[in-house]
């Protein structure tokens, strides 16, 4: 993602809704032309704003649909963001954004907005950055004011709606403070403005019942190597990152925390660059055990990589935590944030995700966003809709797949050698370098060759693609 707005940078001119929403008025509703709740219907009832998919209670196997996937809405880009990108300002006519208005005020008529349309959708998570709810103030203690105060509107509102939070996380890279990075900034004094921030918004997450806690490096990285100490901003984000453990045992929260890996951007280096390099990272600060992995499909596609490919990666370390759900453009180098609509790629992730036991207190964040010309309120219930169905359609294809062993048993049978006699003497390490030669030496080993059967497998993943209801 990327935040364009904030209190602190000039938005859009303000606009006629076709609604006659206006901000402060809390009786009025924004998303007018839908009723909600989005009722299941099924794949043959063409219904526009009506799930095809996503059945919450519909049973596969040990769990409901809904349990599966814990689908969330992110606040940042569906609420905060105006539709603006570097090139143009704002498309959407968002009444809370409107910066003539009083900035606590628009807050309170955006986070109505955001729990009407969560509740019209039946999002059952949401996410948020503390400054995507309450904006910043002109001192710190202030800032923290506001965020109670939306901490506890946004409790409300979680009580009468019963949507749950699947992650908080603090905001550490739209500020100027931190064009140099929060906690791998060169200034010890900027580590502590985001260590005060990132506690407070840890209690916040905790007092709100938050599954889990969310650190996206955005700017822990650099723009240039000319004026960047490498080594030293390491074991900065190390110490950071035990400071952030300290404090969750110190304040009870029983969430999990989780770190976001990306390559870039807008940094053009960060440094948890993919799941791998974290999962380094993590060994050699003495984190592994306290900190997994929250996989962003699009950060995955940046790092040069397949979605699955780094779930089956966190998987085997057991970092696996949590999905952030948004895919990128094939022909766009960048973080575009779209709409997951792919079931062929996205089954062969949750297929991952079931051979890994499932997502546990993670879920699938939609950390997406409309396209700019996607200007009526109603588009993002087509988004959600959307994302939601291609979640839900991808579980049942992949739980099919992983029931059936149609993958599975075939990469057991691959590797069968292994459970023989000579595969475990090597792992137990009973075997040498020479001692294999003598025995290659002798003639007693001439493998013969296997295929890898990769065309077949392709097809029997489309056919369960095409096939599964
Ligand atoms: C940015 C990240 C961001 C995190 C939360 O690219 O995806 O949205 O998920 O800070
Ligand atoms: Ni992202
Ligand atoms: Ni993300």
């Amino acid at each position: 993602m990327s935040l364009r707005t904030g209190p602190w940078l000039p938005s859009t001119p303000r606009r006629r809704v076709s609604s006659g929403f206006t901000v402060g008025d809390m009786s009025d509703q924004f998303f007018t032309t839908v009723d909600g709740p989005i009722p299941y219907l099924g794949p043959d009832v063409p219904e526009p704003l009506a799930f095809k998919w996503y059945d919450a209670e519909r049973v596969v196997g040990d769990r409901t649909m809904a349990e599966h996937l814990r689908m969330a809405v992110c606040y940042w880009h569906s609420f905060n963001w105006d539709g603006s990108d570097v090139f143009g300002s704002g498309t959407f006519a968002r009444p809370w954004l409107d910066p003539s208005r009083d900035p606590m005020e628009a807050a309170r008529a955006k986070m109505d907005v955001a729990f009407e349309f969560m509740e019209k959708l039946g999002a059952p998570f949401w996410c948020f950055h503390d400054r995507d709810i309450a904006p910043e103030a002109t001192t710190f203690v202030e800032s923290c004011a506001r965020l109670e105060e939306m901490a506890e509107r946004a409790e409300a509102h979680m009580s009468r709606t019963g949507i749950r939070l699947l992650w908080g996380t603090a905001n550490l890279f739209s500020h100027p403070r931190y064009m140099a990075g929060a906690a791998t900034n060169p200034d010890p004094e900027v580590f502590a403005h985001a260590a005060a921030q990132v506690a407070r918004c840890m209690e916040v997450t905790r007092d709100l019942g938050g599954a889990n806690y969310v650190l996206w490096g955005g700017r822990e990285g650099y723009d240039t190597l000319l004026n960047t100490d490498l080594a030293r901003e390491a074991d900065q984000m190390g110490r950071f990152l035990n400071m952030v453990v300290e404090h969750k045992h110190d304040i009870g929260f029983e969430g999990q925390i989780l770190l976001e890996p990306k390559p870039q951007e807008p940094t053009k280096h960060q440094y948890d660059h993919d799941v791998a390099t974290v999962h380094a990272f993590l060994q050699r600060y003495g984190l592994e055990g306290e900190i997994k992995v929250n996989i962003e499909v699009n950060h995955a596609t940046l790092a040069g990589h397949d979605f699955a490919h780094e779930i089956a990666t966190a998987a085997a370390v057991g970092l696996l935590g949590s999905v952030d759900a948004n895919r990128g453009d094939d022909r766009l180098g960048w973080d575009t944030d779209q709409f997951p609509n792919s079931v062929e790629s996205m089954s062969l992730a949750v297929h991952e995700i079931l051979a890994a036991g499932g997502l546990g207190s993670g879920g699938f964040n939609f950390d997406t966003k409309l396209r700019r010309q996607s200007i009526d309120p109603e588009d993002l219930f087509h988004a959600h809709i959307g994302g939601m169905d291609t979640l839900a359609r991808s579980l049942l294809v992949a739980h099919a797949m992983y029931t059936d062993g149609a993958l599975t048993e075939v990469v057991a049978r691959r590797y069968s050698g292994w459970e023989g006699e000579l595969g475990r003497s090597i792992m137990t390490g009973d075997r040498t370098l020479a001692g294999l030669g003598e025995l290659v030496a002798n003639g007693r080993i001439d493998p013969t060759p296997v295929s890898g059967r990769q065309e077949a497998l392709e097809n029997i993943v489309n056919h369960y693609v095409q096939t599964v209801r």
